[in-house]
């Protein structure tokens, strides 16, 4: 893992906010990448072998983005998704056990077993969903954060979302509302340059973090393969926000290296394309190459920690697999009926 000059040339952007954190600081924000990237490509090949029904998209290339986020924001603060959430949960404090459960149906998942993939949720960790609808979770986004306003509480909803879901009506709509009301909510549009199967180019017209301009809401596009980027302007959004300046909206230029979901093949992309970015962008190579030459960490310390990670990872997998399967009559519980019956 030797360190690239063009990766130097970038870090040396942000290079400031290394003093922020100490070396064991860091080496934790190493491990909970390292851990999510072993994590899901566990979820990968279970799904290849059969283990879960339904959809699965992973997060693989997008670590920096959560990590980064939960690092700049505050205990309390509310995360929202959408369908690729795996990763989320799992930074909010949901355990691989949990996470996995849920993605087998098991009566331990986060969800009782009968949400799946894309339907994690645990309030008590301010993490709330998990949505399937494509745009649907900016609009209940900026809805939690009308919430804590109304409350006098203080809290900003981070609201995660696609650069195909930047295309929707439902987000301009929630756009005009955040602005209006000055609303505590950080929409952040994590741009891996594709819908599905369809490139940036050809599915949206002009820059994502400009659209919130007609509204008023300032807009910053980052690199969200450094951690540090993604850090430095998420507390400096929060900040600005928890100041009662309303909404902000950033764009995390992201990369994922996965298809869009386990059924797909990805054949809309040069194999080289996604090797460039592993070799030159890569999150979690980036933040071992900081810590290297900054921190004086050992190759061996790091590679030390991806094993700790696939360990963690494969007893997760055995207690998951150990868990009975959901009861039936959870199909009853937790819906609330068309008369409002629960
Ligand atoms: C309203 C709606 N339309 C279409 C779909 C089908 N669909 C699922 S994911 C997806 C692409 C979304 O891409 P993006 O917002 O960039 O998120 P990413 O998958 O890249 O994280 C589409 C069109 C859907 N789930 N909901
Ligand atoms: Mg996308």
């Amino acid at each position: 893992m030797a360190v690239k000059s063009a990766a130097k040339k970038k870090f040396n952007l942000v290079k400031s906010l290394h003093n922020q954190f100490t070396k064991e600081d860091l080496l934790a924000q190493y491990e909970s990448m390292i851990q999510l990237r072993r994590f899901q490509e566990k979820v990968g090949s279970l799904y290849q072998q059969g283990y879960m029904g339904g959809f699965c998209h992973l997060y693989i290339g997008q670590e920096a983005v959560i990590t980064g986020a939960k690092a700049a924001s505050k205990e309390g603060d509310d995360f929202i998704t959408t369908y690729r959430c795996h990763a989320h949960a799992a930074m909010s404090g949901i355990s691989m056990e949990e996470i996995l459960g849920e993605l087998m149906g098991r009566s331990t998942g986060i969800s009782k077993g009968k949400g799946g993939s894309m339907h994690m949720f645990d309030p008590d960790k301010h993490f709330w969903g998990g949505h399937g609808i494509v745009g649907g979770n900016v609009p209940l986004a900026t809805g939690m954060a009308f919430a804590a306003k109304y409350r006098e509480e203080d809290r900003v909803t981070l609201c995660f979302f696609g650069d195909g879901a930047a295309d929707s009506g439902a987000m301009f709509e929630s756009f005009n509302m955040a602005a209006l009301w000055k609303l505590p909510v950080l929409y952040i549009i994590e741009n891996n340059h594709f819908s599905m199967g369809t490139a940036k180019e050809r599915h949206a017209a002009g820059e994502f973090y400009k659209r919130g301009e007609p509204f008023g809401i300032p807009g910053k596009k980052v690199d969200g393969m450094d951690f540090f980027a993604v850090y430095e302007a998420i507390s400096e959004a929060c900040e600005y926000i928890r100041a009662g300046n309303g909404p902000m909206l950033l764009e995390m230029d992201t990369y994922r290296y996965k298809g869009h979901s386990m059924s797909d093949p990805a054949k809309y992309r040069k194999r080289e394309d996604v090797d460039g970015i592993k070799t030159k962008r890569d999150p979690i190579m980036q933040l071992g190459n900081v810590l290297m030459s900054n921190y004086k960490v050992k190759e061996e310390d790091l590679k030390a920690l991806d094993k700790k990670a696939k360990e963690a990872v494969a007893k997760a997998v055995e207690i998951a697999l150990d868990a009975p399967k959901a009861d039936m009559a959870e199909l009853y519980t937790d819906i609330i009926q068309s008369n409002g019956e629960k």
